[in-house]
């Protein structure tokens, strides 16, 4: 295969030149190749069959141990001025940052296979997709992008007939920490990942395209690139609303697209379109349109099991990769609060001992195609996307936060999402828990200043004749002890059932500084058992410490100085204003 588009074709060309594969394989997408993929690697032992009785087609994958996540010191931003970029981002000038990628590709594929990866971020399609060509030497990027994206041939196909795409170039290089970069030219729309073969990292069509390079044409071009999960939420009566909803890493987004309904709520039903990523647009009806750009689940395995996400449970059965997992002495795949199974081998291929740690990687993966989801939305595929009703955002907080609130108007909104503070996780190196700024989750993902951003995200009070309502959830809030006060996963459908109340005018709430709250009657607690001084604690804020909050936050905002939308600052000032009075 080859292809009739010439800016392609001369661009590989160029790539095969600078790194010298042994071999240019150009992917179709065909099962078949996958399969043949699999064999190879399983032939070289990058990859190994897990018991094909209880799970079949499925394969794991051990990584470099220093190779498990994102590397956000080491991933930049390369314009031709800095403050495009803002502190949010490393920023580098684009010549420097090409010098030394240069250098690091220059003959880095001798004795490897190159292979050109064709793909397409959203339904093949819809006029909201965009395409990209991801050149790379890892046939571990190749499987999974397989089953992350529409790749291949008929992706080639949509880039011959309209022409622009992103280029992605990735090598595993050595995988060496020291000799590792995650570089984006967002002016150019490409990309030059080196030293790692982790998801965030290497799946260039992910992280690096679907949020860094799109966040940026979508200021450009007037939608929205967003680290938000999309789900229908169904009601008896047969109604469907449409949430996207944007969590940091690692804090449940796969769990709550995915959500099965409690007992109480067994006529209800949750439909997943995405779990990671949503592409917005302003649609022709007035409505903001959502699209989930990716068509498969990378998700975190350690803590899924039948009780926290059966959905995702029951899926991983089969057709799956696993990355950095443990295995049972039968091969079956093993993980911590899995609850079945113990663990024989670990994340690294030793014998497994409790003295050395997790079993599984904190931040290892399940890969797998979103069609293997028994709850995949029927207009997941649809070309014009879903209406959606709301946005939630959210964060991991020990304190602080309530369960729920909901934004006075679409501008707090917007500082309610530039407000987001959220624990760290394991989804990227560095320390676990240390509460950061994370505004709209997007710390690690907009590819710009995010001064600019809130200002495109405030435009769209005239983009849209039907704006989306914008709320704010907690799940993870803990007593003294450390215990969560909310039990979360299904009963979190009691909150979402709220939000759509709120949104159809259905039920009052309480004003206070920050937004609405839920009162004692609105949000459906029936049957939890919940003390009604922990639920008290959950439905309310603590002045002083929201003052603290906000002065802090403050100290944030101002530090983007002038950039700052003076609609922004003057949505904190009231709610500082309400705080004080
Ligand atoms: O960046 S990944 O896509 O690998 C996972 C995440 O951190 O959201
Ligand atoms: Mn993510």
């Amino acid at each position: 295969m080859t292809t009739k588009n010439q800016e392609l074709a001369n661009w590989v060309s160029t790539v095969a030149a600078q790194t010298q594969p042994q071999e240019i394989v150009w992917c179709d997408g065909s099962d078949s190749e996958y399969q043949h993929i699999i064999d190879m690697m399983l032939e070289d032992g990058t990859l190994s069959s897990l018991n094909p009785e209880t799970h079949p087609n499925c394969y794991l994958h051990l990584s470099d141990p220093q190779d498990v996540a994102r590397v956000e010191h080491l991933t930049y931003i390369c314009t031709d001025a800095p403050d495009t970029v803002g502190d949010n981002n490393n920023w580098m000038p684009i010549a420097d940052a090409k010098a030394k990628m240069n250098a690091l590709f220059d003959g880095c594929m001798q004795g490897r296979t190159m292979y050109v990866v064709p793909y397409c971020m959203g339904p093949i399609d819809s006029p909201y997709s965009r395409c990209g060509v991801e050149i790379t030497d890892s046939p571990y990027v190749v499987i999974n992008m397989k089953l992350m994206t529409r790749m291949g041939a008929a992706a080639l196909a949509r880039i011959e007939q309209e022409g622009g795409f992103v280029k992605g170039l990735h090598s595993i290089g050595e995988l060496d920490p020291e000799r590792r970069f995650i570089m984006h030219f967002p002016q150019e729309l490409s990309i030059m990942s080196y030293g790692s073969g982790y998801g965030g990292n290497a799946l260039l069509g992910k992280k690096c395209h679907a949020l860094r390079i799109a966040s940026w044409q979508a200021k450009d071009e007037g939608w929205l690139a967003e680290h938000m999960l999309i789900l229908g939420l169904e009601s008896p009566a047969g109604e469907i609303h449409y949430i996207a909803a944007a969590f940091p890493s690692a804090c449940g987004k796969t769990n709550l697209a995915m959500l099965i309904p409690p007992e109480e709520y067994k006529d209800w039903k949750i439909w997943t379109l995405g779990d990671d990523i949503a592409w917005l647009h302003p649609g022709d009806d007035g409505q903001l349109r959502a699209i989930n750009p990716e068509a498969g689940y990378f998700g975190v395995v350690p803590g899924t099991n039948a009780k926290t996400n059966r959905n995702a449970f029951d899926m991983i059965q089969r057709n799956t990769i696993f990355t950095n997992v443990a295995q049972t002495a039968d091969g079956q795949p093993w993980w911590e609060d899995k609850k079945e199974g113990v663990p024989s081998i670990d994340w690294k291929g030793d014998a497994y001992q409790s003295s050395n740690g997790p079993a599984a990687h904190p931040n290892s993966r399940f890969t797998v195609a979103a069609t293997e989801n028994r709850a995949y939305s029927s207009l997941a595929e649809a070309p014009d996307g879903v209406p959606i009703s709301a946005i939630i955002f959210g964060g991991r907080r020990r304190e602080l936060a309530p369960l729920v609130y909901q934004a006075k108007s679409w501008e707090h909104g917007v500082l309610v999402g530039a407000s987001v503070a959220s624990e760290t996780t394991a989804a990227a190196t560095g320390k676990v828990g240390v509460v950061r700024r994370d505004p709209m989750a997007m710390k690690p993902f907009c590819g710009y200043n995010f001064a600019d951003y809130w200002g495109h995200w405030l435009s769209f009070s005239e983009r849209l004749d039907k704006l989306p309502k914008v709320f704010h959830v907690n799940w993870f809030r803990q007593n003294e002890d450390g215990d969560f006060l909310w039990p979360g996963f299904g009963d979190n459908l009691r909150v979402l059932e709220w939000i759509i109340k709120r949104c159809k005018g259905e039920v009052d709430a309480d004003e206070t500084p920050i937004g609405y709250l839920p009162n004692a009657e609105g949000l459906n607690i029936d049957d939890l058992g919940i003390d009604p001084a922990v639920w008290q604690s959950l439905i309310s804020i603590e002045p002083e410490q929201w003052r603290q909050e906000m002065d802090e936050f403050g100290e944030y905002l101002a530090s983007f100085g002038d950039r700052l939308p003076a609609k922004l600052k003057a949505q904190h000032e009231l709610v500082k204003a309400a705080l004080a009075s």
